[in-house]
């Protein structure tokens, strides 16, 4: 069982926002956003679904890379673009079935054991966290750092996406220790008034540094 690729290195994940509305997504993919998470944790049944329909749509309409966070049975049903899973919901998710529907899947992980774990899954990408200190989650692992962000990208075979703590200030770093995504919450001010002229800089800044990873001398990337 290998899920399907997200068509990198050729098209980096890039930029991933995580956002919580339909409406958000809007304005992410109006503004040339190619990946994005829908992480919703104040919905429930009718008014969930609808938010993560209505998103899904949009994500077609802009064919773009939409994972689902932790709703794998709502995603196959919706024949969403991928679903993302949390370590908490890698235990209840049926891989098999999100495999046998076609979806892409991410998976979260924070330390070498998760890592190890989620490994034998083949899942599209490992998103690895956080980098950083993160206000976004309360989370009780430790930040992972540079380095070790770095040794991971070389020696995983599959796409690393990066996440927690990350902005502006920090993306050029990030990307140059070889993510091919970074996600993003905070670091997007998504709500600020000159928050497309932001979104911009941040999407320069990752495509900048992205081909200047891409072009190192001795590149051995093999990932699909
Ligand atoms: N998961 P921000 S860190 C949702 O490490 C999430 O698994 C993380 O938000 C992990 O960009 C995180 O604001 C929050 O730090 C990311």
């Amino acid at each position: 069982m290998q899920f399907p690729s997200c068509q990198t290195p050729e098209q980096p994940l890039g930029l991933y926002p995580l956002v919580n509305r339909a409406e958000d997504a809007a304005l992410l993919f109006q503004n040339g956003i190619t990946t994005l998470q829908v992480r919703i944790k104040d919905l429930q049944g009718k008014a969930l679904r609808q938010e993560l329909a209505a998103t899904v749509r949009l994500a077609e309409t802009y064919n773009a890379r939409l994972f689902i966070n932790d709703y794998w049975q709502i995603a196959i049903e919706l024949g969403a673009y991928g679903v993302h899973l949390g370590q908490e919901d890698l235990h209840t998710a049926d891989a098999q079935s999100l495999f046998q529907a076609g979806l892409r899947l991410g998976v979260s992980t924070h330390n070498p054991s998760e890592i190890e774990t989620a490994l034998p899954l083949q899942p599209s990408y490992l998103a690895i966290g956080p980098i950083f200190g993160t206000q976004s989650k309360q989370l009780d692992y430790p930040a992972v750092g540079l380095d070790n962000l770095s040794h991971w990208n070389r020696s995983l075979p599959i796409p690393v996406v990066a996440i927690g703590g990350i902005g502006l200030e920090q993306l050029g770093a990030v990307v140059r220790a070889g993510a091919n995504g970074v996600a993003m919450i905070q670091g997007l001010q998504l709500h600020q008034a000159d928050g497309a002229e932001h979104l911009n800089t941040l999407q320069t800044r990752f495509a900048e540094n992205y081909q200047a990873w891409s072009k190192r001398p001795n590149d051995e990337t093999t990932f699909r």
